[in-house]
């Protein structure tokens, strides 16, 4: 007995050591993106590498990134229509995506993750990517509202005039 109540001690610290270590190391949050008559809201949604998103309130709705919209090395999504769905985003950049049946009516968002250099080639890249290929035409719209969403948070700066 005399012996093993310094040791719990110390095991006790230990743990204890180890809390405090996993506490700052794991700051990854997680966000909730709802869809809402045919609109995800948030629409642009800013977060951290390594956080997650749940997409919830998806009876109608799916979730399928557009695909020349996606940093590389961030996983694609395609998701089956109705389901709830939670995803881990580790890749700095700005993630697009869809909801497959509503994208006529621009059902869509955008994800940007950490922050990403030049976020403003980022836009203009996929710009011109929706003027090469039709399937990516509602995405403009969106792209536009992103451009003044990241000016007014200071991501973007503004344009010169
Ligand atoms: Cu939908």
């Amino acid at each position: 007995m005399k012996f093993e109540f310094p040791r719990r001690v110390s095991q006790v610290a230990v743990a204890t050591a180890m809390t405090f270590a996993l506490g700052t190391a794991a700051v990854a949050e997680n966000h909730v993106i709802q869809a809402k008559g045919v609109k995800f809201d948030p629409m642009f949604l800013y977060i951290q590498p390594g956080d997650t998103v749940s997409f919830e309130r998806m009876p109608s709705h799916n979730v399928e990134t557009l695909d020349p919209m996606v940093p590389e090395g961030q996983e694609k999504i395609m998701s089956e229509l109705g389901d709830n769905i939670t995803v881990t985003f580790d890749t700095v950049g700005i993630v697009s995506y869809k909801c497959t049946p509503h994208w006529g009516n621009r059902m869509g968002g955008f994800i940007v993750v950490g922050e990403p250099e030049n976020p403003g080639e980022i836009i203009d890249s996929y710009m011109a990517v929706t003027e090469e290929q039709k399937e990516y035409l509602p995405a403009r719209g969106l792209l536009k509202k992103l451009r003044v969403d990241m000016e007014k948070n200071g991501m973007i700066g503004a344009p010169e005039s």
